[in-house]
This record gives structure tokens, sequence and C-alpha cells, in this order.
């Protein structure tokens, strides 16, 4: 039974007490050091989750596996977790400076990120500026048409299902989310395209479209996961190259160099 398989309602990772200042970035200097790894209570296809003593603070690891299709297609990308691990900190912190509440806190490792604890929202947010991939295919619209304006999907995060298309309405009827939570999901999602866009197009960069999960902390609502070349499609502005996980999906090779030369331009640039 379907309910078996994704029983209904947030995905729990945490609890939340504690000192974390509200909006900004958790006063890291005190503990940072002194955090370490405690029971794994996650593991999804890219990243482990662990707690730590802190009940505010997880700690977030990234492997070097790679899924397309809902782990239909597996393989491992070198250096993949390290890479992406730079990448979502470097944006994490553009978009916090931006006033975009995220789950980040520092990045403690090559491949371990401290984040706040958050309650998983269990939606995926899409954004399409330019239309590709499902969207693509489901429309049958050409790969690279320019939308008029982004345009926000909304997918219900379950792998048992293959994170079928959902829109607010379901997610509120169904009670993943309250119709604050998802108005503020919505004005979080367009000022995070509006920053993102610009900081990729100064490198080069076009962010065709990307994936976005939301949580709860202390009741507020802030940005969580990863953004990086798993979850952005981003192509080169010159010559439209493929620079993210669609090598990957689609076999075009030269998969590792994508996510290197993505990492040099978000990381050095
Ligand atoms: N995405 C969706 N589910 C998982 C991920 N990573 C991202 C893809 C792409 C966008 O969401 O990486 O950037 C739209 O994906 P699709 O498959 O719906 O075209």
């Amino acid at each position: 039974m379907i309910k078996w398989l994704c029983p209904r309602g947030p995905v729990v990772f945490g609890t939340c007490t504690g000192t974390a200042r509200r909006g900004g970035n958790y006063d890291f200097r005190r503990t940072a050091m002194k955090i370490k790894k405690g029971k794994q209570i996650y593991e999804g296809k890219a990243k482990k989750i662990y707690r730590t003593a802190d009940p505010d603070l997880f700690i977030q690891h990234f492997k070097d596996d790679a899924t397309a299709f809902n782990a239909k297609k597996r393989g491992t990308i070198v250096d993949k977790g390290v890479m992406n691990n730079k990448i979502s900190e470097r944006l994490f912190k553009l978009l916090e400076s931006e006033g975009v509440p995220t789950h980040f806190v520092e990045r403690t490792s090559d491949r371990d990120m401290v984040v706040k604890s958050l309650e998983i929202v269990p939606v995926e947010v899409v954004v399409r500026n330019v239309i590709a991939g499902s969207m693509s295919k489901r429309l049958g619209i050409e790969e690279g048409t320019k939308a008029k304006k982004p345009i926000i999907e909304f997918y219900y995060k379950c792998d048992a299902l293959d994170d079928p298309l959902i829109n607010d309405d379901t997610a509120i009827a169904l009670g993943w989310a309250s119709a604050k939570d998802i108005a503020t999901i919505k004005a979080m999602t367009r000022k995070i395209n509006s920053v993102l866009t610009k900081f990729f197009a100064r490198r080069n960069l076009l962010l065709v479209d990307f994936k976005l999960e939301f949580g709860r902390h202390k009741g507020q609502i802030m940005l969580g996961d990863e953004i990086c070349p798993d979850t952005c499609r981003l192509w080169d502005k010159d010559t439209m190259e493929k620079m993210d996980k669609d090598r990957f999906r689609r076999d075009l090779g030269k998969v590792e160099e994508a996510y290197q030369e993505v990492c040099r331009r978000v990381c050095e640039g």
C-alpha cells in the first residue's frame, strides 16, 4: 500500500530547540571545532545526514555516488562530494547574504558541512527558466526554449512513486505544508532564482532549471539540501554545453571535468 511506502507528513530529521539566531548564521565560533558525527539518521542517493550532540545541528555528508532516473542508473563521479560541498557552501553563503534563510552553518571538511536540523517539507520545488528535461518531454517542447517567466513546479518527494508532479493545493490539502508555508516557499524560491541567475550569468553560466528543498527549524521555513550541478542544469553561455548532471544522465562524457569547471567558476570566480 502506497500509504506504507510514503507515510503522509513531513520527514522529521531532528528536533528544534537551542540557540540559533533567527534568520542569521548560527554562532558556530563557539561550537564548530567540537562538532562530531553522531548517529546517522538518513542516507539518500548523494548524501548522508548525521545527528550531533547538539539537537539544533546536523552534519550533512556529500558522497560521490551518482544516480539518475530515480536510481535506475547508478555510478560514481570522482570527487563529486567534495565539489558539491564547496559549491553548496558558496551558494548558501551568497543566499544568506541576500537575506534568504538557509540551513547552512559551516563547511567543516572536504565532504562535511554543519547544518541546522530541519524537519523537511516533503515537496521538491523545481524552477525552470528554460525548458529542458522532464518538462520538455512531458509537453513536447524543444529543449532550450526560453520560458516567458520563471515556472515554479512542485513534486511530491517520494522515491517509491518517482517524485510525482503535484501542485501547491495538493501540498496544502494533504497537510504537507500550510498555505502560509507555501507562500513563504514561493517568495523565497523567486528570490533564490533571481540571485542565482545573476550569480551564474556573471560566471558565463545559464541557469536553466534547478530543484530546491525546504524545511522548518524552530518553526521557521528555510532552504535545505544542496545547490550544485546535481540539482541545477547549467549551460555554458557561449557554447550552450551542458555543465551538470545531465552529462552523467545522458552519457555525454567529461562528467568530472564539467563539475570541476563549475566548481572553479563558482568558488574562484
Ligand atoms: N532535480 C529534480 N529532481 C532531482 C533533481 N536534481 C533537478 C534536476 C533539474 C531540475 O530539477 O537536476 O535541474 C528539473 O529536473 P527534471 O528532471 O524535472 O527536468
